[in-house]
């Protein structure tokens, strides 16, 4: 499974969620990349810049880290945050048929801008000052949003309405996952 969607969206929320219920691994390249600027890696040090100025860490940095995860599992697991864009997706789908492997869905957190900008703003994380957020909502629409349509085009987008209360997305979530896996 796969979660897509703007940042702030909720997809790291409902993520948590989703694994409590179904027992599968959660890979969010977010919190990879947090914990590898926290422990001061090489690779940490480089994704910081790009995190603090709201731009996407390099395709071949963040395809690695997933690369080393997915190789080295046995079972269903849960895709929070990447593939971001289309070089990543593509990356996913040669490394998903190396692993005999495929998705069942992806599921698509909507939500408004004006609305993502507020939650972020409370949120208050290092990278979410006014600046950073405004610059990651248009790398957003640039870059990762095409993955809707390539999506689509395969059948396995799901398309949730995150503009409700945490338990409502959740619910959504569960009934998709349930039609499509
Ligand atoms: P991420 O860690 O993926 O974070 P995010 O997109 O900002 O947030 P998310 O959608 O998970 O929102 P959350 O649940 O926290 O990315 C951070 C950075 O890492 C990127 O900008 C990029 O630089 C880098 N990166 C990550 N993956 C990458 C990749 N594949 N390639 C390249 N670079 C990559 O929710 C936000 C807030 O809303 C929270 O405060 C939450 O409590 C609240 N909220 C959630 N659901 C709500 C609801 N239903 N109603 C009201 N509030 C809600």
């Amino acid at each position: 499974m796969v979660f897509l969607g703007p940042p702030g969206a909720g997809k790291g929320t409902q993520a948590e969620r989703l694994v409590a219920a179904t027992g599968d691994a959660h890979l969010s390249t977010g919190d990879l990349l947090r914990a590898a600027v926290a422990d001061g890696t090489a690779l940490g040090v480089e994704a910081k810049r790009y995190m603090d100025a709201g731009e996407l860490v390099p395709d071949e940095v963040v395809i690695g880290m997933i690369r080393e995860r997915l190789e080295s599992h046995d079972g269903g697991f849960l895709l929070d945050g990447f593939p971001r864009s289309v070089p990543q997706a593509q990356a996913l789908d040669e490394l998903l048929d190396s692993l005999d492997s495929a998705l069942c869905v992806v599921l698509l957190l909507d939500v408004g801008r004006d609305e993502l900008i507020e939650r972020l703003l409370a949120r208050g994380r290092a990278d979410d000052t006014p600046e950073t957020v405004a610059k990651r909502l248009d790398v957003y629409l640039e870059q990762t949003e095409p993955l809707i349509g390539y999506y689509e085009a395969r059948g396995l987008l799901a398309r949730i309405n995150g503009e409700q209360s945490v338990d409502e997305v959740f619910g959504e979530i569960e009934a998709a996952v349930s039609k499509a896996c």
